[in-house]
């Protein structure tokens, strides 16, 4: 690959520093720097496509550039900002002491966004630690924070989610997958709010689904699955392959076909045994789609029991010549215990003693009063993914009063 830079020199070059029709002069960023930040970007992109670039013919890219006459231009004061983000508990009054926020303002970055760890980690966060269980006499439930105003929020906590169904996050990747944790009285189930009764599209159209990373390919022509409830009373368990060129970018498989006797009709839950295949097949990746829910569940008023699908355990391999299942599944607490499972929606569903201590938010009163939002609104994240959605609400109508 090979760069021409033409740079046109011009007497109008050396009146960089001019201020922009609709911005300050010290909003501007000079021809040098903008030189200086084409030279980085392309150096940038030569690092991190080495293998993309090693694999493609050569090609000549010509850069034209004219100092004084820019392309584009940005103001650094409304394009570039700073972000706040959750860590360990006890990290929020560290970080944001006195000092350090007079240093924070001292940078010049204006606008602030909020950003969440909880999500990363697959955790429900309750950004007010004031609010309502959906089971209040057993603290636990779906939780919906308060948007009526109380005591200043310092900090805020994410909470574990016990029917987790993911073994790896992007947080701490602490946790492990209900599914292969070795316990057959642990869940993985769905969310909910997935579920067509709120959505108001068939849950074929969307379905939900379990995948395993088997790390390897392995021979599998049988799967048990110890339901819970609801139960999937429709499903199809599948294997992954890549199709075409495998690179870098296709780390998972690009097309999925039905093992021979794959296709489940008419699934009735419980402990189901089931050969998928005449001959044992060599797979790397497993993958469990979920057409249709039985609609069952606990005896309860809360519909969202009812909704979606659950898994106790799954099982994988080959049946012997007495119908048992040799399991290549890894089962046990913690990623590293447990073969890879990857999960299309966990249920929002948790506890009060599911507290994790170490996914601490900084609180939004806390983030207002300390000026580093600059008078400016502050973006904030809105947990949908791994919460309730009624918790989202109210949070304007706050902290528009609160905001000085
Ligand atoms: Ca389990």
């Amino acid at each position: 690959m090979r760069v021409v830079s033409e740079a046109r020199a011009s007497a109008r070059a050396r009146s960089t520093g001019r201020a922009l029709p609709n911005g300050r002069a010290s909003d501007t960023f000079c021809s040098r720097s903008i030189k200086t930040i084409l030279l980085l970007l392309i150096c940038l992109a030569l690092c991190i496509h080495p293998v993309a670039l090693l694999a493609q013919t050569s090609a000549t890219v010509t850069v034209n550039f004219t100092p004084g006459h820019p392309e584009n231009r940005f103001i650094p004061s409304r394009a570039l900002g700073a972000g706040a983000d959750g860590h360990a508990q006890g990290e929020t009054d560290r970080q944001l002491s006195p000092a350090n926020i007079k240093a924070m303002l001292s940078a010049g970055l204006k606008p602030l966004t909020y950003r969440l760890r909880t999500e990363l980690a697959g955790e429900a966060w309750h950004w007010n630690p004031n609010g309502r269980w959906s089971d209040p006499a057993h603290a636990q439930g779906y939780w919906t924070s308060s948007s009526k105003p109380g005591r200043p929020i310092h900090v805020s906590y994410g909470y574990r989610l016990p029917r987790r169904g993911n073994t790896i996050d992007q947080a701490n990747a602490d946790g492990y997958s209900r599914i292969d944790d070795g316990d057959p009285r642990t869940f993985w189930k769905s969310n909910p709010y997935l579920d067509e009764h709120f959505t108001g599209e068939q849950n074929s159209a969307s379905p939900q689904w379990v995948m395993i990373d088997l790390g390897a390919e392995k021979q599998i022509d049988a799967i048990r699955i110890l339901w819970a409830a609801p139960f999937a009373s429709n499903y199809t368990v599948e294997f992954g392959e890549f199709v075409g060129e495998e690179d870098l970018s296709q780390r998972l498989p690009t097309e999925w076909h039905s093992f021979p006797h794959g296709d489940i009709a008419k699934g009735n839950g419980g402990n189901a045994l089931i050969k998928l295949a005449d001959a044992p097949i060599p797979v790397k990746y497993v993958r469990i789609r979920l057409n249709e829910s039985s609609g069952t569940g606990p005896k309860s008023k809360d519909i969202r029991d009812r909704l979606g699908y659950a898994i106790r355990e799954i099982y994988l391999g080959t049946l012997d010549g007495r119908g048992r299942l040799n399991d290549v599944i890894d089962h046990g607490i913690g990623r590293h215990e447990q073969t890879d499972i990857y999960v299309s929606s966990t249920d929002p569903w948790h506890r009060a003693i599911d507290r994790d201590a170490d996914t601490e938010q900084p609180g939004f009163d806390f983030i207002f009063k300390s000026g580093l939002t600059n008078g400016l609104p502050l973006l904030l994240p809105v947990p949908v993914l791994f919460d309730t959605p009624d918790s989202r609400n109210g949070r304007r109508t706050r902290w528009a009063v609160r905001e000085p």
